[in-house]
């Protein structure tokens, strides 16, 4: 009887079968747990004897069954060894690795060359109101000056925060440029500073290959006393040394923005392609800016700071500046997040 339970235990096919055949002999119930019971039937000389025979069955069967345990567990190790079977000579999956997109290599370089001159840079909110966007750059409704920027306007009952995060109510637009910025700075800090505002603008426009409705822009303010156009141009100088090299120059071409007097148009000499960029819109901060500034800041019950403050500003297009220089021909790849596209730019 018990040759067959150790036939069974060796036989075992997997720790499963081996644990039902641990029960069936030696469980509660099992059989020779059975057998034990019954010893007590047994005259007293027999129960000697066969007690002991069975107290060695059962150190016999035990024995055998973590012998066949041992075994089955080392077979289920190798088993799992053969399946999972690990080559680390074998090359590695490649792991895809994003790049960055050009505006913001771009964006980062300008507001690298730009930190080294003092300047910080600083961010405002996509949506803005009519007041900060034109009426406080001097822009005001009905002004023919509005049209230089066609605008996309928000309908709803939305509160905007003000420059120190006072409910600020008004028509909402999408900015259309970054100067609104200029304004929420100045009323929120005393001069002199220097700042810089990278940001996304909108404008409802038709897109073309040089035109996008969504594009970025990067607007730098100083302000402090006595500052000229000389330091103007001496900015926008160490931008073009930076970005094309010693032998790059500067040109200034008057032009008409309403929140700056004299205001110009600038450009940067590429001495690599023997060419002008043209690449934004800069000038003198105008009075008015200033004036409507401090009437913002005594309305919030802050002194005026601006009455002898001078400073001027400038605004480019980041994604004309990096068509220009990735040699990008039209403006409205950047948007259209095609791999190929956005591959061929890597950065950290
Ligand atoms: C402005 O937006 C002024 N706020 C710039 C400024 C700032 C002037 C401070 C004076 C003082 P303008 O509309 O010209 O100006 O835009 C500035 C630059 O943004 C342009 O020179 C051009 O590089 C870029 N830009 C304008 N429109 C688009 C467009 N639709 N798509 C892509 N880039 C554009």
């Amino acid at each position: 009887m018990w040759e067959e339970a150790f036939q069974a235990i060796r036989k075992a096919p997997d720790l499963e079968a081996l644990k039902q055949l641990k029960a069936r002999y030696l469980g509660k119930k099992g059989l020779l747990t059975e057998e034990m019971k019954r010893l007590k039937e047994l005259p007293l000389e027999e129960r000697k004897a066969k007690g002991q025979a069975l107290n060695e069955v059962k150190a016999a069967l035990e024995r055998a069954i973590s012998e066949r345990e041992a075994e089955l567990e080392a077979l289920a190790l190798q088993e799992a060894l053969e399946k999972e079977r690990l080559d680390p000579s074998l090359p590695g999956y490649p792991f895809p690795k994003g790049g960055l997109h050009p505006v913001t290599l771009i964006e980062r370089e300008l507001v690298e060359i730009f930190r080294a001159l003092g300047y910080q840079a600083v961010e405002g909110p996509e949506v803005e109101s009519e007041f900060f966007n034109f009426d406080a750059l001097n822009i005001p409704e009905h002004h023919p000056a509005r049209d230089m920027w066609d605008t996309f306007w928000l309908e709803g009952s939305f509160t905007l925060k003000g420059p120190l995060g006072e409910a600020h109510p008004g028509r909402l637009l999408l900015r259309t440029h970054t100067s609104p910025m200029q304004v929420r700075y100045m009323v929120a800090h005393t001069p002199p500073f220097r700042i810089l505002v990278p940001g996304r603008v909108y404008r409802y426009e038709q897109t073309d290959a040089t035109h996008e409705a969504v594009f970025h822009q990067l607007e730098g303010l100083v302000v402090g006393e006595d500052i000229r156009m000389a330091d103007l141009k001496g900015a926008i100088l160490e931008l073009a040394y930076a970005l094309f090299g010693p032998e790059s120059r500067v040109r200034f071409q008057p032009i008409y923005f309403p929140f700056v007097e004299p205001g110009a148009q600038f450009a940067l000499w590429w001495p690599e392609k023997g060419r002008w960029l043209e690449l934004g819109g800069a000038g003198m901060v105008h009075p008015r800016v200033f004036q409507a500034v401090d009437a913002y800041r005594e309305a919030l019950g802050l002194k005026p700071a601006y009455r002898e403050a001078t400073g001027f500003a400038f605004g480019l297009g980041v994604e004309r500046l990096a068509m220009l220089r990735y040699g990008i021909p039209d403006i409205r790849y950047f948007f259209q997040n095609r791999l190929a596209f956005l591959k061929q730019f890597k950065g950290v």
